[in-house]
């Protein structure tokens, strides 16, 4: 008989969701930075483990939300969870229970009815082993998780236990998706994605929360290549300055990580076209947030 399921990864921004979601998939289809709120939408992973088919659904970080966009992404990760057959907390072991996640775990008491939690510890290559067992008691006095994790998710430290465990848990069933597909997002997105990516390790401050990426056109051509063209929105006159950088330094060098990081994707040359342009209302916009995959109504 064979098994699958959603499960929802969720947690603070930082946690390491989209890292865990890609390790468990086996390759990159979230985007990962060392900044806050990097993931703005639920992204889809499969992952096979036996006879299971373990869909992992990443989420954006929990947070108090203060603007539209920031309402938007808290929304879509909580109807992540509720729409899974399983959830994973992902908290990071050497910040503990943070004030973040004792609001998280207010709104489990609810999300939690009628589904297994697991609480999984991450990035415990950064604790001593003590740290551990302390926290896993605290969050368990706190919550009824049906089991807690240690994992390192960049490492992979602890990782394969969970997967295992989760192919257990997920129903009996038909699976959901063709058994070598590996994520469920367009491949626009997932190339815009990659573009947003590169451009908020370079970008500082404010900045990477007041753009977006969109692929505008896709085209096939005749020699197997790809031409790709995008627009970076930003809100201000002086950012399109800040990502074009001094003599189109830092345009020129997105560009090329994202090309280079797409080419490998799909096996086959692209060409990447990326304009920038300035739309003070863009966080304002209901087609902003469908490009994202986002419920603009959410936000409201
Ligand atoms: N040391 C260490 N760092 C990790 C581990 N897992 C993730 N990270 C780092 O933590 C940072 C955040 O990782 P992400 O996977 O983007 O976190 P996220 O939970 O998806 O964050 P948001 O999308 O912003 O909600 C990155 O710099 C990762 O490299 C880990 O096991 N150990
Ligand atoms: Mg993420």
């Amino acid at each position: 008989m064979t098994r699958a399921g959603f499960v929802a990864l969720i947690g603070e921004p930082n946690a390491g969701k989209s890292t865990l979601l890609n390790r468990m998939v086996g390759a990159k289809v979230s985007i990962v930075t060392h900044k806050v709120q990097t993931t703005r939408a639920r992204i889809r992973g499969v992952a096979m483990e036996g006879d299971s088919q373990i869909v992992f659904v990443d989420t954006p970080g929990l947070f108090q939300p203060r603007r539209r966009l920031d309402r938007a992404m808290v929304a879509a990760a909580w109807g992540g969870a509720a729409d899974a057959d399983v959830v994973v907390l992902l908290i990071e072991a050497h910040r503990g229970v943070t004030e973040g996640v004792e609001r998280i775990l207010e709104g489990l008491a609810d999300i939690g009815k009628g589904r297994k939690v697991a609480l999984a510890i991450n990035k415990i290559d950064r604790v001593q082993s003590e740290v551990l067992l302390a926290l896993t008691k605290d969050m368990n006095d706190r919550y009824a998780f049906a089991d807690t994790f240690m994992i390192s998710a960049e490492k992979g430290h602890g990782v394969q236990v969970l997967r295992e465990w989760l192919a257990g848990e997920v129903p009996e069933g038909p699976w959901l998706y063709p058994e070598d597909q590996i994520a469920d997002l367009p491949m626009r997105m997932i190339a815009a994605e990659m573009t947003r990516e590169k451009l908020t390790l370079r970008l500082h401050q404010e900045l990477p929360y007041q753009m977006t990426v969109e692929t505008e056109s896709w085209e096939e051509r005749k020699d197997g290549s790809a031409r790709v063209e995008q627009i970076i929105y930003v809100v201000r006159d002086g950012h399109k300055g800040i990502v074009l950088g001094h003599k189109g330094e830092t345009i020129k060098a997105v560009s090329k990580a994202a090309r280079e990081e797409l080419t490998e994707f799909l096996g086959r040359k692209v060409h990447l076209f990326l304009q920038v342009k300035v739309r003070p209302n863009w966080l304002e916009e209901a087609e902003r947030y469908s490009e994202m995959g986002l419920d603009f109504k959410d936000g409201a």
